[in-house]
C-alpha cells in the first residue's frame, strides 16, 4: 500500500499541471481526502454479491437505477417508431475503398419526432459484415467531414478504414444542444415530461439515448457486424459513452477517453474537476438531483468505477492525458482497478498492475485497458491505434 501512495506521489509530481481554477480544485496527491468507496459487491439490501447471476439480477439494476436516479436522470425506454433514410451514399469513397452512407434517422413519438444524422464509412472489400467504432462527437461537425476534403486525428476515418473497421459518427447538437438555454431542443421533445422532473435526463443522457438509436440502425444495416460495435466518445463525450454502454448492452465495447469527473473518475478522491464545478459550468449536463452532490461527493450512493462495472463483462478502455490533471488521470485508472470485483465475477482476470502504468504505455490485452497519453486534453491518432489493437484483440482474438 505504501509502495502504492509513493507512486501516486511521483505520478502526481512528474505530469505538468495545469490548473483550470487553483481555488476550487486539487492537484495535489497529498490532499485528496480519505475516502471509502461504496461497497460494490454489497446490495442495497445488505447481500454479498458473489456470483454473476446475483450481480445481473440484483445489485446490477440497483447501481443501473442509482446512477439514474442521482447522476444521469432516467433513461426513456419507448418510442413509437424509428424511420432510417439514406440520404446519401458513395461507393467509391477514399479512393475506392470505402462505402459511404449518410442516414437520416428519425425517431417519432406522439406527433413529434427527432432527427439525427449518421455519418458511416464501411471497409469495401470486406467479405463479411465488418466491426464498427461509433464516436459521439462533441467538437464541430468539421471533424467527421464526410467529404474528407478534412481529415483530423479526432476521428481518422481513413486509418481506421484501413484498419478493417467501419467507422461511424454523430453529433452531439443533433440529440441535445450543448447549451443549457437550448440543450431541450432535441431528444427532450419527444420526452417533455423530463424536464419538470428531479430525476429529469439532461445531455448526457440525450446523447447516449441517440448512440442507441444508431444501434437500432445497425441492426438493420446488413454490411455492420452489430455485435461488434464500439462506442467511444472524448471527454464529456467519453462521459455519454460510458452511460450509453452502462444502459445498452448492445454495445460490445466500451471507450471512453479523457472523460474526468462523472465519467471514468473517482468522485471521491475530489481531484481536478469536482461536482459543484461540473454542475455550475453544465447546469445542462446532468439530472437535477446530482445538485444535491455539489461538496459532498462522499454522500453520493454509487462511484464511477460503478458505472465501468455496468458494461460488465465487456471490456472498457479509459485513457487520459498527462497534462490533463483537470481529469484526474490517477482517479480514472483507480476507477478502473476497483471496477475489477465485478469482471472477476465472469471469470475475468483484469491485467491491470496495482499503480498507473507509466506515461504512453497502453494495456489492452484485457477486458479493462487504460494509457496516459503524453500531451493535453484531446482524442488523437496516438489514443485510436490503441483503440484499434483493443478491438482487435477482443474482436478478432488473432492478436
Ligand atoms: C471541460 C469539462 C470537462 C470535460 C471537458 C470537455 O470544460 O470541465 O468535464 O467534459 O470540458 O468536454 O472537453
Amino acid at each position: 500500500m505504501r509502495k502504492f501512495i509513493f507512486a501516486c506521489i511521483f505520478y502526481a509530481s512528474v505530469i505538468s499541471v495545469k490548473a483550470q481554477d487553483p481555488n476550487e480544485s486539487n492537484y495535489d496527491e497529498l490532499k485528496v481526502p480519505q475516502y471509502s468507496l461504496p461497497d460494490i459487491l454489497l446490495s442495497e439490501t445488505k447481500e454479498r454479491i458473489t456470483s454473476k447471476t446475483s450481480w445481473e439480477k440484483l445489485r446490477r439494476p440497483e447501481l443501473l437505477s442509482l446512477f439514474e436516479e442521482n447522476v444521469y436522470g432516467k433513461m426513456p425506454r419507448s418510442y413509437d417508431s424509428i424511420r432510417h433514410t439514406v440520404t446519401h451514399e458513395d461507393l467509391e469513397s477514399m479512393d475506392g475503398k470505402a462505402i459511404l452512407k449518410e442516414v437520416l434517422i428519425t425517431v417519432f413519438k406522439e406527433g413529434r419526432s427527432v432527427k439525427i444524422n449518421l455519418i458511416l464509412f464501411i471497409p469495401k472489400h470486406a467479405l463479411k459484415p465488418v466491426p464498427a467504432f461509433l464516436l459521439i462527437n462533441n467538437r464541430p461537425k468539421e471533424n467527421t467531414d464526410p467529404s474528407r476534403r478534412q481529415k483530423s486525428e479526432f476521428w481518422p476515418a481513413e486509418e481506421v478504414i484501413n484498419s478493417g473497421y467501419a467507422i461511424a459518427a454523430i453529433h452531439v447538437s443533433d440529440m441535445a444542444p450543448d447549451d443549457p438555454k437550448l440543450f431541450m431542443n432535441g431528444v427532450l421533445q419527444l420526452y417533455p415530461e423530463q424536464l419538470t422532473a428531479d430525476n429529469g435526463m439532461r445531455t448526457i443522457g440525450a446523447w447516449a439515448w441517440g448512440a442507441s438509436r444508431v444501434m437500432d440502425y445497425f441492426e438493420k444495416e446488413p454490411l455492420v457486424d452489430e455485435s461488434k460495435v464500439a462506442i467511444v466518445g472524448h471527454s464529456r463525450g467519453g462521459k455519454a459513452s460510458l452511460w450509453a454502454a452502462a444502459q445498452d448492452q448492445r454495445f460490445a465495447l466500451c471507450i471512453s477517453n479523457c472523460s474526468g469527473s462523472t465519467g471514468a473518475k473517482l468522485a471521491r478522491r475530489q481531484f481536478g474537476e469536482r461536482i459543484r464545478k461540473i454542475n455550475t459550468s453544465f447546469p445542462h449536463w446532468f439530472t437535477p438531483n446530482y445538485k444535491k452532490f455539489n461538496d459532498k461527493e462522499e454522500l453520493l450512493p454509487i462511484d464511477q468505477h460503478m458505472l465501468l462495472a455496468l458494461a460488465a463483462p465487456r471490456p472498457v478502455y479509459a485513457t487520459n492525458a498527462s497534462e490533463d490533471l483537470w481529469a484526474d488521470p490517477t482517479g480514472t485508472f483507480l476507477s478502473l482497478k476497483h471496477a475489477e470485483l465485478v469482471y472477476k465475477l465472469y471469470g475475468l482476470r483484469s491485467g491491470l498492475p496495482d499503480v498507473p502504468p507509466a506515461i504512453n504505455t497502453s494495456i489492452f490485452k484485457s477486458p479493462l485497458a487504460y494509457h496516459n497519453r503524453e500531451g493535453i486534453h484531446n482524442l488523437t491518432l496516438y489514443d485510436w491505434n490503441n483503440f484499434i489493437k483493443f478491438a482487435d484483440y477482443h474482436f478478432k482474438k488473432n492478436y
